[in-house]
């Protein structure tokens, strides 16, 4: 297979960031030197993987853009008169923390925080700006302005590093001291703003505990930077401006004139730990706040960006996807005008289906990286100190769809802040649990969860075994047995210990979980289908991982026989699959939680191939509950009907979630679901998870590799008849790419990389065979084997 034109689609290479040194004389004004030592970065509009827009952003929620480095995110607007950077750092927690030692059985939850924002003062009329672009090329993870003002052509990069940990804004211009203007840095909890040194730096603490640092330094070339107090002058270049957000400006700001271009670092921590037995609390974050920003500062502007990009793009470009071409008039619109074009007018726009597949990818490595904690509801991105459902850990759909596409999008290692969360919390969890549930062994969590183990709201039974699941599919697709051993099995056997202290077994010998609540409505009872699934996809994973690992023999045995005797999917009066155990299912139901069919997916219990019937009834209660929904509601029918093998109805689905809203309100019902012109997936309000649910959607059309083989194109829709994935990840170990051509599969490519067995289906045609790890096996239309990838046919 040609590799090469399949990642046609992922076209723009690092190589095309342009270093373009400007006409820069030596720093006459006798001002401080530019210690980043190297000249200005611009880089060139970026190819079909980008969002872009002729006009700022005047919403935070529906226009702004936004970048990450997993901790550290933000929001960008694009201004000419005023730039907006808000920002966040995952950790900003009020509320609790959850101490075993000194539990005060308090459970205020708290809230994810607001960090703080940056604006920056240019005094660029818009009504005199023309050539005005600005984008979020997700190749490269850097936004971009460009515009013209008064005969200069301005520029302005953003990015989030992960490896220098800090966020970085390069402003330019292709004329010289083009620049003046002033910054502020703000605080959302009120702390006091410093600047000294060309250093903004706010340092404050919240009633919790949790002592929090932010600092954004300023380097110019050209010009100079001084630190103001007090107003401003009340006209000129560095006046107070009227800015539209009506943030209140500090005292404190660093006013620049006549500067070449400016280079912003900011950093941003807290001083949260992810140890219990710390109190969740670390070392203050000045110092390592501090050492990140200098140290980024060293580093020097080109070496800065290509270390981002070369680290952003490890990751992102590990997967391509190539749906078809769109039409050039089409790709000539800007991103808002495309999205509104694809929802009045039913437009065929490939390319922007790709993008929002590969936009979820982007979500995920912006703002779930190793070392920090998992994606909230909202990522790491929240402008509010009382953001809908306390942007929090929702242990009952939403924190697990975050982390769907993880494996099969070829992003593992995000996936590792879910795991080490899990770790963070079962010590906790189980002194909690032992409060609400009595004498039982392991664990589980009520609905809403914060970032420091407390829980709250109503309990929800299977959560933990939900979150264990997640567990068992990083080992199930990465086959590391040191981690299955370490990490995944304690906490897979700890959770059924749980349930094994914890279900009823009733006179018959039938295995009923107690007490429970199909998310969120009908009543609370016994034998909930949600549950009852939910327990024997982790009865399953147990068993499995045991098998896996060659031990644990007498606990597996005892699982398989807790799992035969486990109440069962049932099948109602109107051939539906039952939500609970009495036939009480209304067909008139259009609720947002599909949760009896956990089973079909994430879970596997119900599959198309090993029991037709009662996926036939999943099919039945899904075509009843209907279409429209909450954003994260159709994303999990995009998946439930891929995993059906209906792939047009899935393409509906996805069709239906990239419709372009704009309700910002919350509203649970079938209004209002959809994306905003940024394409943040809107429940409404913005929830992270549709994103997620959706990239994982696209996966689950195009590879399935759940129910013991890998199956290519399961439910490929029409409106796809031709194209190319690249870099899917199957459970196995497997990296697949696959390309197809008027509906029918052209050519396959298995790439192994644990050396497990490898069976492939597709239609009726399958290929079985022992890998090597690291081998590729080249498979024809057919499924024919045709060699390595090397060899040509
Ligand atoms: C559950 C859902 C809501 C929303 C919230 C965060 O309560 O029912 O739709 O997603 O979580």
């Amino acid at each position: 297979m040609n590799r090469g034109a399949l990642l046609k689609c992922v076209c723009v290479s690092i190589s095309v960031i342009s270093l373009i040194i400007p006409a820069i004389g030596a720093d006459a004004s006798g001002n401080r030197q530019n210690p980043l030592g190297e000249k200005d970065v611009q880089i060139e509009a970026s190819g079909e993987l980008s969002l872009w827009y002729d006009q700022p952003a005047k919403s935070w929620m529906t226009e702004a853009l936004p970048i990450g480095n997993g901790p550290l995110g933000a929001m960008l607007f694009g201004g000419t008169d005023i730039e907006r950077v808000q920002f966040n750092e995952i950790s900003l927690w009020s509320g609790d923390r959850l101490d075993p030692a000194q539990d005060t059985g308090e459970d205020n939850l708290g809230a994810y925080q607001a960090f703080g924002d940056i604006l920056i003062y240019f005094g660029h009329d818009l009504a005199k700006v023309t050539d005005y672009r600005r984008e979020l090329d997700i190749d490269r993870a850097v936004h971009r302005v460009v515009y013209e003002y008064n005969g200069v052509r301005y520029h302005r990069i953003t990015y989030a590093s992960n490896p220098a940990g800090v966020i970085v804004m390069h402003i330019t211009a292709d004329k010289p001291a083009a620049y003046s203007g002033r910054i502020w840095l703000t605080d959302m909890h009120g702390a006091e703003i410093t600047a000294a040194e060309n250093r903004l730096r706010s340092v404050g603490r919240l009633e919790n505990g949790f002592e929090y640092e932010a600092q954004l330094r300023v380097l110019n070339q050209g010009g100079e930077v001084e630190v103001k107090h007090g107003d401003a002058a009340p006209s000129g270049s560095d006046c107070a401006p009227e800015n539209p957000w009506k943030i209140a400006l500090p005292s404190a700001s660093l006013s620049f004139h006549n500067c070449d271009s400016v280079t912003l670092i900011l950093g941003a921590g807290t001083n949260f730990v992810q140890d219990h037995t710390q109190q969740w609390l670390g070392e203050h974050p000045h110092g390592a706040v501090t050492e990140r920003i200098d140290s980024a500062a060293r580093h020097g502007v080109k070496t800065l960006l290509t270390e981002h990009v070369r680290n952003y793009q490890s990751l992102f470009r590990r997967f391509s996807l190539n749906l078809g071409t769109t039409a050039p008039e089409l790709l000539a619109k800007n991103t808002r005008e495309r999205l509104e074009n694809y929802t009045k007018n039913h437009a065929v726009d490939p390319e922007l289906e790709a993008l929002f597949c590969q936009f979820g990818r982007y979500l995920l490595i912006s703002c779930s990286r190793g070392g920090s904690l998992p994606a909230n509801l909202q990522g790491v991105w929240n402008e509010s100190n009382q953001p809908a459902w306390a942007c929090d850990y929702h242990s009952n759909i939403n924190l697990e769809m975050n982390y769907w596409p993880a494996e099969s999008a070829n992003l593992a290692e995000c996936h590792v802040p879910l795991i080490d969360y899990v770790q963070s919390i079962r010590e906790v969890s189980a002194i909690n649990t032992r409060k609400h549930y009595g004498n039982v062994r392991g664990w589980t969590v009520q609905t809403m969860n914060n970032a420091c183990g407390i829980s709250f709201w109503k309990w929800n039974p299977p959560g933990s075994a939900w979150y264990a699941q997640h567990l068992w599919e990083h080992f199930a697709f990465g086959c590391d047995k040191e981690y299955l051993r370490r990490t995944a099995y304690p906490v897979l056997k700890e959770v059924c210990q749980f349930w094994e202290d914890h279900l009823k077994r009733r006179p018959d010998g039938t295995l009923v979980t107690p007490d429970g609540w199909s998310p969120e409505h009908g009543p609370e009872e016994e034998g909930v289908t949600y549950d009852q699934e939910i327990v024997y996809d982790l009865f399953t994973n147990t068993i499995e991982a045991a098998e896996a690992l060659g031990d644990d023999q007498e606990f597996r045995d005892h699982i398989i026989a807790l799992r035969d005797s486990l109440l069962k999917p049932k099948i109602g009066r109107w051939g539906q699959l039952q939500e609970w155990e009495p036939d009480r299912d209304d067909p008139k139901d259009n609720h947002r939680h599909i949760s009896h069919l956990f089973a079909l997916y994430p879970g596997r219990q119900i599959t198309v191939a090993t029991t037709p019937t009662l996926a036939e009834t999943a099919r039945v209660s899904l075509d009843a509950r209907g279409d429209e929904s909450t954003g994260w509601s159709r994303a999990w029918k995009i998946n439930f009907w891929a995993r059906l093998g209906d792939g047009d109805r899935a393409y509906k689905l996805l069709r239906s979630l990239l419709t372009l809203v704009s309700e910002t309100e919350t509203i649970y019902g079938q209004r209002g679901g959809g994306v905003y012109s940024n394409m943040f997936d809107s429940h409404p309000p913005f929830q992270i998870d549709g994103n997620f649910g959706a990239t994982a959607g696209y996966c689950e059309m195009l590879v399935q590799s759940h129910a013991g083989q890998i199956h290519l194109l399961p439910a490929l829709p029409l409106a796809w008849s031709t194209g190319a994935v690249t870099g899917l990840c199957a459970r196995g170990g497997f990296e697949v790419d696959v390309t197809w051509k008027d509906g029918r599969l052209t050519m396959a490519v298995i790439r192994s990389k644990s050396g497990q067995p490898c069976r492939v289906m597709y239609g009726h045609n399958t290929w079985e065979s022992n890998t090597e790890v690291g081998a590729t096996y080249r498979l024809d239309h057919n499924l024919n084997y045709k060699g390595d990838a090397a060899v040509k046919e």
